[in-house]
């Protein structure tokens, strides 16, 4: 039997994922992207379409979706849904944050559990993929409903992870306090310190120092790669972020760090702009520790101005760090900032530049990094943490930060070499997509159909 062209096969996969995605567009968003990258490596390799790799990549190995009940702080009962989509496992077990946010549905956590693989595979640090969330809302929430949605959540996960078999994390709406509650409830039921069981602990106990800046750290570390293959840098330029969470905050502080100016932060409600470059320990406070607006920001520092209206990409800038949410930056906001004379973007959320804006970034020659690469310091640390709880060991700050340097540039380097084999050199979405398919698939393959 002859196996179909490369295009043929591709196609035939695509539709198969469209007639079972029906109201999933953030999911076949995620995997018309990856297909769209893979011809010239399926044309290498006709062994994988032999094997079916496609076929079972894009079908997670396990769903999984449960109630979650928990009274509030008026003994009203709330009811949430929870969800972990187990994706795949041939690197190692499944690996992959949490988000708790309203927008959360089955097509958000496929979609983020499939850019999980991905990323995971570049950072070469032998794990697999999955993510999962809740529609549950923290936001006004007290710390006491916090912890007993956290409970509930964790009474029914508990049955589905372990630090061989699924290794949870945080993302939007999950960060150290969240973990500490899941990590006491599912140390109460299981009895065990299975430390390695949740990543983002706190570094008291369990945690990996830098894990907390990892995300925005290395994606400014990759664009910092990127600029110097040109011989550019980061210093004396003008940067945007989106977003003022975990993956902004530290956005914010590296480009700071490395001589850069971040004049931008934001979040659902607006942005703020300080042309005097943003105050970080402010910026802590008002959306760290208060778990305020941004508005507040502006309201407190001299010369910063609240927008209402708009977005951050409307603000002039050299370098672009969308770092809140997915499908944020849109074909309107490529063109404002290429106008604006934008060298480089690079994604620390997962998604947030729609495919539009993706091409014309790249028609227009701004250096373009996808999220699977850029914002792969935060899971690869995450990796860290689990070797570090496995040998009960810890490394101070300069090891654990330099070793994320060293694994971004590593991410960086198998991304462009293999743009560059695969005939569009600086394209990091194909370089990021076949470098990591090419890998996962291999060990697929090895594996035998399962
Ligand atoms: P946080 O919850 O710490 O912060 C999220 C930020 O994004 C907040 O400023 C929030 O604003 C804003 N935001 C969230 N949803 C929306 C929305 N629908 N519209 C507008 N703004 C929104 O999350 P993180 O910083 O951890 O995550 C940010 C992004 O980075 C996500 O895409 C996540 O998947 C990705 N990521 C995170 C990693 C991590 O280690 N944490 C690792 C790799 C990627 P508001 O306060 O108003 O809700
Ligand atoms: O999107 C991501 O890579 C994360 N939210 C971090 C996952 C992790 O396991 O650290």
């Amino acid at each position: 039997m002859s196996l179909p062209t490369p295009a043929v096969h591709l196609k035939s996969v695509a539709e198969v994922v469209e007639r079972r995605s029906v109201g999933e567009p953030e999911f076949m968003q995620a995997v018309t992207e990856v297909l769209e990258s893979l011809e010239p490596v399926l044309a290498e390799h006709p062994e994988f379409i032999e094997a079916g790799i496609l076929d079972r990549l894009v079908e997670p190995e396990r769903q999984i979706v449960f109630r979650v009940p928990w009274t509030d702080d008026s003994n009203r009962v709330q009811v949430n849904r929870g969800m972990r989509v187990q994706f795949n496992s041939a690197l190692g077990p499944f690996k992959g944050g949490l988000r708790f946010h309203p927008s959360v549905n089955l097509s958000v956590i496929k979609f983020l559990g499939f850019e999980q693989i991905f990323k995971n595979a570049l950072t070469s640090q032998r794990i697999g993929a999955g993510k999962g969330g809740s529609d549950f809302d923290p936001r006004g929430r007290s710390d006491a409903e916090v912890m007993r949605f956290c409970q509930s959540f964790m009474t029914e996960l508990v049955h589905h992870i372990g630090d061989d078999v699924d290794i949870p994390a945080g993302d939007i709406g999950v960060g150290a306090r969240e973990i500490g509650y899941l990590f006491g409830q599912y140390r109460r039921i299981t009895k065990r310190y299975e430390a390695g069981v949740l990543t983002g602990k706190g570094v008291g106990w369990g945690g990996a120092e830098v894990r907390t800046e990892a995300t925005g750290y290395g994606a400014v570390f990759f664009a910092e790669e990127m600029l110097v293959r040109g011989g550019e840098g980061i210093e004396g330029r003008r940067a945007v972020v989106s977003g003022s969470g975990n993956v902004a905050t530290y956005a914010i502080e590296k480009i700071q760090q490395l001589g850069g100016k971040a004049l931008t932060a934001s979040d659902s409600s607006g942005y703020v702009i300080d042309e005097a470059g943003i105050d970080l320990d402010l910026l802590k406070q008002v959306k760290g520790v208060e778990r305020g607006r941004i508005s507040e920001y502006a309201a407190r520092r001299p010369g910063a101005r609240f927008v209402s209206e708009g977005s951050v990409w409307d603000v002039p800038a050299e370098l672009a760090f969308p770092c809140a949410t997915q499908n944020e930056l849109g074909e309107h906001h490529a063109r404002r900032l290429i106008e604006n004379g934008v060298r480089a973007v690079a994604e620390g959320a997962n998604m947030p530049t729609t495919p539009g804006a993706v091409e014309l970034f790249q028609d227009a020659g701004v250096l373009f990094a996808p999220g699977k690469a850029a914002n792969a310091g935060g899971v690869a640390t995450s990796a860290l943490e689990m070797s570090q709880n496995a040998a009960r060991s810890r490394w101070d700050r300069d090891k654990s930060e330099s070793r994320l340097h060293e694994i971004m540039r590593d991410v960086h380097e198998s991304a462009y070499a293999a743009s560059e084999r695969y005939g569009r050199p600086g394209d990091y979405v194909l370089g990021a997509n076949s470098a990591a398919f090419v890998t996962v698939a291999q060990a697929m393959l090895e594996q035998g159909v399962i």
